[in-house]
């Protein structure tokens, strides 16, 4: 496993953004483990976040020239992967948008750096059925801009519908828009740190023959 998956998932369960539990999903799922990136809610935290979502960008190697953080978790996401980027010598543009247009003042419902003409990288938690990376990608070619790739930090892997295709949310969200999803750690990067903590943990053990289950379920094909 690189690097910045084991660190980010060992930062993740020490933030408490990972837990292990019974959890009702968006879709209705009852799953073993739940991500919530709102946990990461301290400076040093989210620093090192950025740090992790950098090196997950760094190692696919994509060209973008802005970061859009889709609101409401994106933009802290976005926020401190930019001060990440000028930390290590690059100074980005930086966009989000609110979820309500304002109608006075300046108006609309984007802000930050002009999206127009730029390639634009969107920064977000998670992907589940996807929709709010759809109404992202709608705001940014409605500013000119034009998405070249998505970073989450987990891919859940799960199939949206296992009965029709095994194709996760992400997958189908790549595969629609031809853009790259990358992940900072997916459920199987989860499964191998829960493998190796397992070898001498029986909690640990139970914990990831859960998530096997659930995999077994309603995992994607990836
Ligand atoms: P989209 O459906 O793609 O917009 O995904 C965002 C949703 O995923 C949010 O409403 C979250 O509550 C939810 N979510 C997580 O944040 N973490 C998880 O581990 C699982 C979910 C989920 O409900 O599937």
């Amino acid at each position: 496993m690189t690097d910045h998956r084991s660190r980010f998932l060992q930062l993740a369960l020490r933030a408490d953004a990972l837990r292990f539990g019974d959890f009702t999903l968006k879709s209705g799922r009852s799953s073993p483990y739940f991500f919530n990136a709102g946990r990461f809610d301290s400076g040093a935290a989210l620093a090192e976040l950025a740090g992790c979502y950098a090196d997950a960008i760094d190692a696919h190697g994509l060209d973008f020239d802005l970061l859009f953080g889709p609101a409401y978790k994106g933009i802290p996401l976005a926020s401190a992967l930019a001060c990440e980027y000028a930390r290590r010598g690059r100074d980005l543009p930086l966009a989000f948008n609110r979820k309500e247009a304002k109608t006075h003042g300046e108006g609309g419902s984007l802000i930050g750096a002009p999206l127009d003409g730029r390639r634009v990288l969107i920064v977000d938690d998670v992907i589940t059925a996807g929709t709010a990376i759809r109404e992202a990608l709608a705001i940014i070619a409605g500013a000119g801009g034009r998405a070249v790739g998505i970073v989450i930090a987990l891919d859940r892997q799960e199939a949206v519908d296992p009965a029709t295709t095994r194709r996760s949310a992400a997958e189908t969200v790549a595969i629609e828009q031809g853009l790259p999803v990358i992940a900072v750690a997916t459920l199987a990067d989860l499964l191998d740190y829960t493998g190796a903590a397992a070898t001498d943990d029986p909690e640990w053990a139970a914990q990831r023959s859960r998530l096997l289950d659930y995999r077994a379920r309603y995992g994607s094909q990836a």
